[in-house]
């Protein structure tokens, strides 16, 4: 028996956790197991030792991204090894697949499955060390076993959602009142030398086929009254005909839809699909724009077509469509002029605004992902960037923060730079409050629109004390990026 479980990552609106829901498909009929979701469980600690005991469960599967979730992951894993050491702990996820040998050297995680687990956990469940992508200490050397060809997601088994009462995972959010999760590809086709997917992935992607999704989206309809779908996808719109296909078959069956993309991909999209997006629910769509410099786009290997003006005809292109444009940036990526990058970025996302203003603007700070073909890596190394050597180095505040791409150790990056950037993100969206955070009311929209108005139109964006208190304290002001929409 293995108990597999998702550690706390978000404070409101969960999310199934098809991590594990999805390793609990590969085990189903094959393999006794147990699925507990930190996010829900009040006292998880009890709760996992208990079924550990109670189930005699050999094995404890965790899945760890980065962030607060680590931090869990490490607390968790540690008392079930300090009350019960014969139980074998494994760690998938990205995290332990970006920093494998600091898990396996942390003294507490035995295996690290690195990317997909689909294939590679049966196979360890039933002793087999040489399972693919697996990786595990032999004496004073680790072995890492090579990784599987991509999965062919058209061949996964169903989720096991009986396994969980749904009902509780059914969000209300901007796009509809039952809102579920749905993941319909691995990898990404690019390789971005700041993200982990292209880590991960190494350029590969694998998409399920449009039928399917349909059939599973309109089964969650009927199934769970679901009337909206965040299809979590690193890059759901990578092939225009499936996701035609896609809106064509949802098409008037009352399913509104977001997913993720890159602006010249949907901008070599034709108008007839668009309209068919439009025509089949999709409502909003999170595009990487990262930087507002060619020259910085090529220094993170962003490939593909993408230029600063594409982004800005899509702006304009979308608002056409009807459908809302959530353009992400990485400012602050190692580079000569740090503060000048920050400032032509802000001007850039301001003409955003101009062309589009429904245009939501999400903001992270550049930090370095383990990736060590990336030339963008290799020079935040030269500034003398540096992971942590232990697992429990991560648990440090500032480590946190940097997880979160608020506060990162980038030694480029001075303590004005920072501000600059903090600042600017609160008066924007205090000028242009999220569509996201649903539970906003029109008064509390309208306090933020009157405090960030004045600063947005003279540009002094220095110090806004007076949002952060009324945003944090009295709103509590959700960030996308933080915890989704
Ligand atoms: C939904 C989501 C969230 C949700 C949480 C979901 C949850 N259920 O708890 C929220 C919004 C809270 C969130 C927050 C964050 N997230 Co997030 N999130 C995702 C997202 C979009 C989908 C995850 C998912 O369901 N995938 C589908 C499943 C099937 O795939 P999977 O998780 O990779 O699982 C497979 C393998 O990884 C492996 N595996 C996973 N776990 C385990 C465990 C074991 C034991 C084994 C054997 C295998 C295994 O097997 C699985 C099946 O093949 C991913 C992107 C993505 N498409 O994966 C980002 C992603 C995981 N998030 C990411 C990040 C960075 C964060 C944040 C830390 C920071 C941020 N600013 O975004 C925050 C903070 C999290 C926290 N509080 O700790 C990054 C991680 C990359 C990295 N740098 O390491 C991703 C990849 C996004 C990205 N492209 O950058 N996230």
């Amino acid at each position: 028996m293995i108990a597999l479980l998702n550690p706390k990552s978000a404070r409101w609106k969960h999310r199934l956790p098809l991590s594990i829901l999805s390793l609990g498909a590969a085990l189903e009929g094959r393999y006794p197991y147990e699925l507990i979701d930190g996010n829900l469980d009040r006292d998880v600690s009890r709760t996992l030792l208990r079924t550990i005991r109670d189930k005699n469960c050999e094995y404890l599967g965790v899945s760890v991204m980065p962030g607060p979730q680590l931090a869990e992951a490490i607390r968790l894993t540690q008392e079930v090894k300090a009350a019960m050491p014969r139980v074998k702990t494994i760690w998938g996820g990205y995290f332990p697949s970006l920093h494998t040998e600091v898990a396996l050297n942390s003294g507490f995680v035995d295996y690290v499955i690195r990317g997909e687990g689909d294939r590679a956990l049966p196979e360890l469940l039933s002793g087999n060390l040489n399972a693919p992508n697996l990786s595990f200490r032999d004496g004073n050397r680790i072995v890492h076993n090579p990784k599987a060809s991509a999965t062919d997601t058209n061949q996964l088994r169903p989720l096991p959602y009986h396994r969980f009462d749904v009902e509780k995972y059914l969000n209300k959010t901007c796009l509809g009142s039952r809102t579920a999760v749905y993941h319909s590809s691995f990898g990404c086709p690019f390789l971005c030398g700041f993200c982990a997917v292209a880590s991960v992935y190494k350029g590969k992607w694998m998409g399920r086929d449009a039928h399917s999704i349909v059939n599973d989206a309109i089964a969650m309809r009927d199934r769970y009254r679901v009337n909206a779908i965040e299809f979590v996808d690193n890059n759901f719109f990578v092939s225009e005909k499936r996701t035609a296909e896609v809106a064509e078959g949802l098409q008037g069956k009352g399913i509104a839809w977001w997913g993720e993309a890159r602006p010249d991909t949907l901008m070599h999209y034709s108008d007839s699909t668009w309209r068919q997006m439009a025509a089949g629910g999709c409502r909003m769509i999170f595009f990487g724009v990262e930087s507002s410099s060619a020259e910085v786009l090529e220094a993170m290997d962003k490939g593909g077509t993408q230029t600063p003006g594409m982004v800005l005809g899509l702006a304009h292109r979308m608002k056409q469509f009807g459908i809302i444009p959530e353009f992400s940036f990485v400012l602050g990526a190692p580079g000569d002029d740090a503060g000048r990058d920050i400032d032509r970025d802000i001007r850039y996302i301001r003409r955003i605004k101009e062309i589009n203003p429904s245009s939501e603007i999400i903001i992270y700070v550049y930090s370095p992902v383990s990736f060590d073909d990336a030339p963008l890596f290799q020079k935040a190394r030269q500034f003398g960037f540096e992971f942590p050597k232990r697992l429990v180095d991560w648990l440090e505040p500032d480590w946190m923060d940097f997880d979160l791409r608020k506060n990162p150790h980038t030694p480029w990056l001075r303590p004005e730079h920072i501000d600059r950037i903090m600042n600017f993100e609160r008066v924007l969206n205090a000028r242009f409050p999220t569509v996201s955070d649903i539970r906003l009311r029109a008064w509390q929209v309208a306090v933020l629109k009157t405090l960030g108005s004045w600063r947005y139109r003279t540009g002094f964006y220095r110090a806004p004390y007076e949002i952060r208190f009324v945003a944090n304290r009295l709103f509590k002001y959700r960030q996308p990026e933080i915890e989704g929409f």
